[in-house]
């Protein structure tokens, strides 16, 4: 038997859990809250879907426990007579798996729907291919009849209110890509081209992150979605879409001279030299980006040190080797990156 101490320490931890549960649901700084927010119209659709399914859920939920309570108190043992026992009632087994039936089958009717309306191509998309790779993500802005696509990494820059299709392919092994105020997730498998439409109203930063267990730094494979008004994404596009600008000074153009001499050119690009290798993140305008390896990391200089330092070492298991650099290589190679604007 509980004391009226222990109910009353039970329902004290009952409730402490539920404003937990409340209180992180309902946190202002929630950036990937996709039940509170959504932040453009695929989101929305989805979460119309969402609102549908919890509402039954909740009706369904309440139904079955207040039929479990009743059983329990009218059934119940008595000072004279032994609980009653029941075994097996067709009727009522009909009913449960009719019942049942009939609201999965009117579910899937919306859901469908949604996911076809999802998943076809709107008329006037922006197109953006999508590479995903341990532990990064590349972006090819209109791959199609284009000479020179821009591509960069990890922080992928839309205009507002204009829808964007997204072509997902991946070559390494599974991942998926989520920025939960914007649209659903959707998988990159290796050998299949997926699709998925994503669109912002709002101008800001919106964060995403690979949701499929793809090895050691999965949890560090982020992405950034930023939003622009149409004018300022296209002038953000015309600048990437330049060569690489020259070393600033004597020192970065010591470290362009490592870049295409060392060991960087067998993975990296820079528009405009002879590095063109895609394994690794384009560098192009690498310091126009505000993080860099998988959206992980702020790019300032210290982080910039520590990264050519040893990179498996702060983002272990990395694919981008520690080359054993000495602190003037570091310090050249530095200032070279920092000159890619
Ligand atoms: C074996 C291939 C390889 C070589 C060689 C290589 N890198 Fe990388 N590099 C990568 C990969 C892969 C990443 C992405 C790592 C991640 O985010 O998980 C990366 C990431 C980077 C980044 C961060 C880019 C971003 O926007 O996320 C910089 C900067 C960088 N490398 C510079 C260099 C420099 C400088 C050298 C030469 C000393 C070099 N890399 C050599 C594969 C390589
Ligand atoms: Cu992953």
């Amino acid at each position: 038997m509980r004391t009226p101490a222990g109910w009353r320490r039970s329902a004290f931890v009952a409730l402490a859990g539920l404003l937990v549960i409340v209180g992180t649901a309902c946190a202002p700084d929630a950036p990937q809250d996709y039940i509170n927010y959504q932040k453009g119209p695929i989101a929305e659709e989805a979460d119309r879907l969402w609102d549908v399914t919890f509402a039954i859920a909740v009706a369904i939920f309440f139904i079955v426990e207040l039929l479990l309570i009743y059983t329990i108190v009218r059934f119940r043992a008595r000072p004279d007579r032994e609980a009653k026992q029941f075994h097996g009632n067709t009727k009522v087994e009909v009913i449960l798996t009719v019942i049942p039936a009939l609201i999965l089958a009117g579910l899937a009717v919306p859901t469908v729907r949604t996911i076809f309306d999802l998943s076809s191509e709107p008329d006037d998309a922006l197109q953006i291919k999508v590479t995903a790779r341990q532990f990064w993500w590349e972006y090819e802005y209109e791959p199609e009849g284009t000479e020179d696509p821009l591509v960069t990494a990890n922080e992928m820059h839309i205009p507002v209110d204009t829808p964007v299709f997204l072509t997902l392919e991946g070559d390494d092994v599974i991942h998926s890509f989520w920025v939960p105020l914007l649209a659903g997730k959707q998988d990159v498998v290796p050998g299949r081209t997926n699709h998925m439409t994503i669109e912002a109203d709002e101008p800001g930063v919106y964060r995403g992150q690979c949701t499929e267990y793809c090895g050691l730094s999965h949890a560090n494979m982020r992405l950034r979605v930023i939003a622009h008004p149409q004018d300022e994404f296209d002038e953000w596009r015309d600048d990437q879409s330049e060569a690489a600008d020259d070393p600033r000074d004597a020192l970065a153009a010591e470290g362009e001279e490592l870049f295409l001499e060392g060991e960087c050119i067998n993975c990296h690009a820079v528009q405009g030299t002879d590095a063109q290798a895609r394994t690794g993140p384009d560098l192009t305008h690498f310091a126009s980006r505000e993080t860099f390896a998988g959206a992980m990391f702020e790019n300032t200089t210290e982080n910039l040190r520590q990264w050519l330092d040893d990179p498996p070492a702060m983002k272990p298991g990395a694919k981008m080797p520690d080359y054993g650099l000495t602190t003037q290589e570091i310090d050249a190679l530095v200032a070279y990156l920092q000159s890619l604007e």
